[in-house]
């Protein structure tokens, strides 16, 4: 059966590089398409000093550190959510994620977007499966690659927690460095293609780990498809589950819609979406890109003027991030306090409720794997919805905390009200200072405080839930 399924593969690959000599290759006389609206669009020939926002960044870090990591290390949070934050990640640029299906022009579109074809930076392209590693291209000075290995270790680098995911792993990864000047803005992160028929374990390394360590961390997200490669399996349905909760980074791209006749297109674009549909759980549809992202010029009988209009389109899209990269920075790291904070709040509930319930007599361990099975029981959840503010849509899925006290007794930990210095405070003022004030008025001191509330939001009672934050053309 598996010798079946690869005689078809490769005759699938051999039929596809067999059509791609004939359409996909870029030959030497394939003239190639204009790239001023690039440069124009993303204004890559205005200087902008790169580190005009370090100030910033430096003060979002100083909150980082006093008022949430404290509350974050006492409750090991990180054991919850396996979401540490590093100074790198506080202080790293927008990163742009490409995903999807094998051979549907990632690297090419990659490529194009920093010119980088026919250059000996070009990333390796191709009709068969090509790219097997996770490639970050960064900002140097020159051109370098930078094993995984090494990325891991630099713990001035935002990708030092991918060590977690094994030495497999890290062979799988690599860094670019590009003397480019879109990469002094962004990084772009390539990934390898979904393969529906291959196993996680074939690849030997925890493959849906690590897109959801790359995905959680995105900017934006490019889900790129192609005409041919519509049909969803187990793969990708596993893949926009873990898109869940990213919906506002998510850009679908319909890629190489050159080679389609009109009709055949609008065809292929609504089963792009009846594909999807199922899987894309939000009342707003995703925007999708309808284009060729390659450097090969639109070709005169197809509807170049709207690629070219979707192009733009998605050029701002992008630009619209490295603008609004300290914004995004800034809700990002407040995000991430209300989480710490609700977690906080309920292993304090969890350890209040234990010990009323304990007696001189009693079987502590019986005791708190009764409050576990059943934390309704003993309104838990309910007491801190009631109580503390905390929105219903934000509260942690009560079997994670099954898992967490299997690894952390609740005898590790102290009561909110104990974790307080004379000289300090407490860790929940602190934090709740942060989220309601500090990060607000950071936010507001870059003059883009839109919301004139925003620095006296009553205890996290206002924009609990991302708001959908880049901007739609
Ligand atoms: N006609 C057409 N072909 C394209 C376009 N973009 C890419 N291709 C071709 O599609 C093939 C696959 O491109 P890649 O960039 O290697 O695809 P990928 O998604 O990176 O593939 P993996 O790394 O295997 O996941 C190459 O032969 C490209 O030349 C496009 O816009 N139009
Ligand atoms: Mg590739």
């Amino acid at each position: 059966m598996r010798a079946l399924l690869l005689l078809c593969c490769f005759l699938a690959s051999l039929l596809l590089s067999g059509q791609a000599e004939e359409t996909d290759d870029v030959s030497e006389e394939a003239p190639m398409r204009d790239r001023s609206h690039i440069e124009k669009t993303l204004m890559l020939s205005e200087d902008k000093p790169s580190d005009d926002y370090s100030a910033v960044l430096q003060r979002l870090r100083k909150i980082y550190h006093a008022s949430i990591k404290p509350l974050e290390q006492s409750y090991k949070y990180n054991e919850l959510r396996q979401h540490e934050i590093t100074d790198g990640e506080i202080t790293s640029k927008p990163m742009v994620l490409f995903l999807g299906p094998w051979s549907v022009g990632k690297s090419t579109m990659i490529n194009y977007l920093l010119g980088l074809e026919n250059t000996r930076y070009q990333l390796y392209t191709g009709a068969e499966p090509t790219t097997s590693e996770f490639t970050v291209l960064m900002h140097g000075p020159k051109l370098k690659t930078i094993e995984g290995i090494v990325m891991a270790a630099d713990s001035a680098r935002s990708f030092s927690p991918l060590e977690k995911f094994g030495q497999n792993f890290l062979e799988k990864l690599i860094g670019i460095e590009v003397p480019h000047k879109l990469l002094e803005r962004v990084t772009f992160v390539d990934t390898p293609g979904i393969i529906e028929n291959r196993k996680q374990q074939e690849r030997g390394y925890p493959f849906n780990d690590v897109c959801q360590w790359f995905i959680d961390r995105a900017d934006l997200i490019f889900v790129v498809f192609d005409p041919t490669k519509l049909d969803v399996g187990l793969e990708l349905e596993m893949l926009f589950r873990q898109l869940k909760g990213r919906e506002s980074q998510i850009r679908i791209i319909l890629n190489k819609a050159d080679n389609l006749a009109t009709q055949m297109l609008m065809r292929v674009y609504g089963a792009l979406f009846w594909s999807l549909a199922p899987l894309i759980n939000v009342t707003e549809p995703p925007r999708v890109y309808v284009s060729s992202f390659w450097p090969q010029d639109y070709k005169p009988d197809t509807h170049w003027e709207l690629f070219l209009k979707e192009e733009i389109s998605l050029l701002e899209d992008l630009n619209q991030v490295i603008e609004n990269r300290l914004e995004n920075k800034i809700a990002f790291i407040r995000q991430h306090a209300i989480r710490v904070r609700i977690h906080a709040l309920l292993v304090d509930r969890y350890l209040q409720t234990y010990r009323e319930k304990m007696t001189f007599f009693s079987d502590g361990e019986l005791v708190f794997k009764d409050i576990v099975e059943d934390p309704d029981k003993f309104y838990i959840f309910k007491t801190i919805l009631a109580k503390t503010n905390v929105s219903k849509f934000d509260l942690p899925n009560r079997e994670a905390y099954k898992d967490f006290f299997g690894i952390n007794p609740i005898s590790n930990f102290k009561l909110l009200s104990q974790q307080c210095s004379y000289m300090g405070g407490c860790f929940l003022e602190k934090i709740e200072r942060a989220i309601t004030q500090e990060l607000p008025s950071l936010l507001g001191s870059l003059g883009l405080g839109k919301n004139p509330g925003a620095s006296n939001c009553d205890k996290t009672g206002c924009g609990e839930t991302p708001k959908n934050r880049y901007k739609k053309h």
